[in-house]
């Protein structure tokens, strides 16, 4: 019997959201309904711990809102004027748009859009990668993330390979860098909380004094884009003052002279100059860190949303190597852990189907540009599990973009996001929970399975459902587009060549729910570089016109603005996810603005008044936060806030398009901005 006949019971589940920790769940199901969603007390790592946004998701699935039935766009873009169709006609009028598109301006005029509002593997990169690459549409390289952290930390370790969250439980010292733990990463808050329990320090390095900041033993204030000259800083006191570990640096590295000799410059007279951290701060940190083992860095997503976001990720990647911690149970870093359960891609995105067609790639952090000025122009857009309107850069852009009238967008969503105001066509989405998929989690190194505990929410259809409609009404008959979940789950297991998922099947997580990535052999054996070894100097950078040491570069002028603009995710929403929820909203209060006392004396600004934020490109209105939690010459907000009618909070409006040094990775911390209050 399936989950979904059983009309009560309690049924196991995994969080879908594009969360490091992944959760195991349970969902208590009565009448058909999901009624209650708890932690899995079982999950070796999240142990029944959930955050409140999971705890209150029933309030997601039945809300009101959610879409029911494909919708039609009837008034003007933007507007909201839709009426009900028929899958049929939907499917119909979507490809009979792109068979004409196809004809008049060949497929590439066909753009996907998405991202992992659904981490699900099969959901967001497997019939859907399949569809797209068979018609030969423009492919999107999905770099809104993690991207050029994720390239800097590959030159470093050759790919996303670190420490075990649950050795960290033995840690001394923690450093949390650029990350917002508290928030974005509950579970290692509680290794860490264990930890400190046996005398553990942990050390918070930001430039906003939020949760995180609070919850330290020690907050070391920075500024914005400035932590690889403070890393660079950390290795000038190691080397000068013997705390390295040669004997590891020997074995297991390449240019440890090099680097020694490199950092001489960034000596901590120069490093506190440019980072704003004082000088005996720089000494004490590197002594700690030189001095304590079992240390561990937990490297987190705000450094690497800058200019020089990659370099800055490569460079802190580097650290653990010159005290030789890799090597010790509980020490090292983890940046994301993906590497360990890196399954058959090919198998499941079938690249193959492309034919060898060189289709033109862009880059999703360009979306407005895209829309704009990209020629031959994008003239049907397939957006699903991501929200753009809300989360990409050069928010005016994109909508500009959006509302285009020659442009056929497509909209795949839960709920009539701001996105899909802009849509032709808008399809009902089914949720996670409905659905057969696995997940593999980029921070712990568990893959677990998900079946469909309940039926599908009025008409809705789950992403792969959508593409093998779409496929059959395209003609697309290769057997690609008739495999099951199921298969495909087998398929994506099968043929991997990864030693780390030897043994773990589709059949498997069916009995257990979840497994862990096999450990051995040891990652530092055989790591993936071009050399083998850890990259202190890597060749490969200078090929690429990089530099091959770690170098601090500061970010890109951004204009004439006063401030440094911060905007990151928020604690009650998963970044536009739940901020259409009342009860969400409710806990998350008002959208503020962080700004430092010194600036809003200088300002005539006052705790509490409404200001307006604005630049070259867009503007928006928040309520300010006077004090000390920021550094002068920054501001910093928290949250991608839905467009209530009117609402003034889309932050997205300020941010630039600039893509960072690697992996096309977005700049949404490089920003300039100016700050007025509201009269
Ligand atoms: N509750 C909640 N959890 C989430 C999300 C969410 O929206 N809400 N989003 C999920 C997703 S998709 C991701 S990618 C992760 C992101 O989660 P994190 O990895 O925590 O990344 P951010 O929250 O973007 O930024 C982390 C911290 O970096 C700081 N920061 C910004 N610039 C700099 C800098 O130059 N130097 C230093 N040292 N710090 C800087 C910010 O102030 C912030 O506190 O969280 C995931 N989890
Ligand atoms: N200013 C600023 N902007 C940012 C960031 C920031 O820190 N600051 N963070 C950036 C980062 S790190 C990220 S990852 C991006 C995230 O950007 P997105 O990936 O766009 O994330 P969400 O806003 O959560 O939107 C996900 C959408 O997918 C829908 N969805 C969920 N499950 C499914 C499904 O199974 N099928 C379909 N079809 N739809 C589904 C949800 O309802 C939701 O509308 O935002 C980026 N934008
Ligand atoms: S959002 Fe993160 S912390 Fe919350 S339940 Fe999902 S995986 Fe766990
Ligand atoms: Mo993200």
């Amino acid at each position: 019997m399936t989950y979904t006949t059983q009309e009560s019971g309690v049924f196991p589940a995994v969080c879908s959201l594009d969360c490091p920790d992944q959760c195991g769940l349970l969902l208590h199901k009565k009448e058909g309904k999901i009624v209650k969603i708890e932690g899995d007390p079982n999950h070796p790592v999240t142990k029944g711990n959930i955050c409140n946004k999971v705890r209150n998701m029933t309030e997601r699935i039945y809300d009101p809102k959610r879409l029911t039935h494909p919708l039609k766009r009837v008034g003007k873009k933007g507007s909201g004027e839709f009426i009900r169709i028929s899958w049929e006609e939907a499917i119909t009028t979507i490809t009979e748009r792109w068979r004409a598109l196809i004809d008049s301006d060949g497929p590439e005029s066909i753009l996907p859009y998405s991202f992992y509002g659904n981490m699900g593997r099969i959901s967001v990169e497997g019939m859907d990668r399949r569809f797209f690459h068979r018609m030969g549409a423009s492919q999107l390289d999905r770099t809104i993330c993690n991207s050029a952290g994720a390239v800097g930390y590959s030159y470093t370790m050759g790919g996303a390979f670190g420490t075990d969250p649950e050795d960290t439980v033995h840690s001394k010292l923690f450093i949390m860098w650029g990350i917002n733990t508290v928030s974005t990463n509950m579970h290692q808050v509680v290794f860490a909380e264990q930890a400190r329990k046996n005398g553990a320090k942990i050390v918070v390095i930001d430039v906003h004094k939020n949760q995180t900041g609070r919850w330290a033993d020690w907050f070391i204030p920075i500024l914005p884009g400035t932590d690889t000259a403070l890393a660079l800083g950390i290795m000038h006191v190691l080397f000068a003052e013997n705390l390295v570990d040669s004997a590891f640096m020997e074995k297991y590295t390449v240019g440890h002279e090099e680097l020694k000799e490199h950092v001489r410059t960034y000596d901590p007279t120069t490093v506190s100059a440019i980072t704003g951290v004082p000088v005996d701060d720089i000494y004490k940190l590197a002594r700690m860190y030189g001095t304590t083992s079992p240390s561990f860095i937990r490297i987190g997503n705000g450094i690497q949303h800058h200019d020089n976001g990659g370099m800055c990720v490569r460079t802190i990647a580097c650290l653990p190597a010159l005290t030789g911690q890799w090597l010790v149970k509980g020490g090292g870093a983890n940046k994301g852990n993906k590497g360990f359960l890196e399954h058959n891609k090919l198998a499941l995105q079938r690249p193959d189907l492309l034919a060898n067609k060189q289709t033109r790639v862009i880059n999703m952090n360009e979306l407005g540009k895209a829309l704009l000025d990209t020629e031959p122009p994008v003239k049907s857009l397939f957006v699903y599990t991501s929200n753009p309107a809300i989360v990409a850069p050069e928010g005016n852009k994109v909508r500009q973009g959006l509302a285009r009238e020659d442009l056929f967008t497509v909209v795949h969503d839960l709920f009539l996001t701001e996105t899909a105001l802009y849509a032709d066509i808008v399809l009902p989405a089914t949720s996670s929970y409905e659905n057969t998929d696995f997940y593999t989690s980029y921070w712990h190194h568990y893959i677990q399975l998900q079946q469909p505990v309940i039926a599908p929410f009025g008409e809705s259809k789950s992403n792969t459902d959508v593409f093998r409609l779409l496929a059959a009404a395209m003609g697309y008959d290769e057997p690609a587009f008739q495999d099951s979940d199921a298969e495909m789950v087998r398929q994506a297991l099968k043929g991997h060549g990864n030693p780390h998922l030897e043994g773990i099947t589709y059949e498997t997580l069916v009995e257990k729910q979840y497994a862990k990535a096999n450990l051995e052999p040891f990652f530092l054996e055989h790591l993936p570089t071009p050399s083998g070894k850890i990259e202190l100097y890597s060749q490969a950078m200078a090929k690429r016109g990089l530099p091959p040491l770690p170098t601090y570069t500061p970010l890109v002028n951004d204009g004439d603005f006063p401030y440094l603009f911060v905007p990151g995710p928020n604690h009650n929403y998963l970044n536009s996810t739940f901020s259409n929820n009342e009860k969400h909203q409710k806990m998350e209060k008002i959208p503020r603005l962080h700004m430092n006392v010194a600036d809003a004396s200088a300002s005539g600004i006052s705790d509490g008044d409404t200001v307006r934020i604005w630049n070259e490109r867009g503007e928006c209105e928040l309520v300010v936060s006077i004090g000390e939690n920021v550094l002068p010459g920054v501001v910093v907000s928290q949250g991608l806030w839905a467009d209530a009618p009117h609402s003034k909070h889309y932050v997205n409006a300020l941010t630039p398009d600039r893509i960072a040094d690697m992996g096309g990775g977005a700049t949404f911390f490089s920003g300039r901005v100016d700050v007025e209050k509201v009269i």
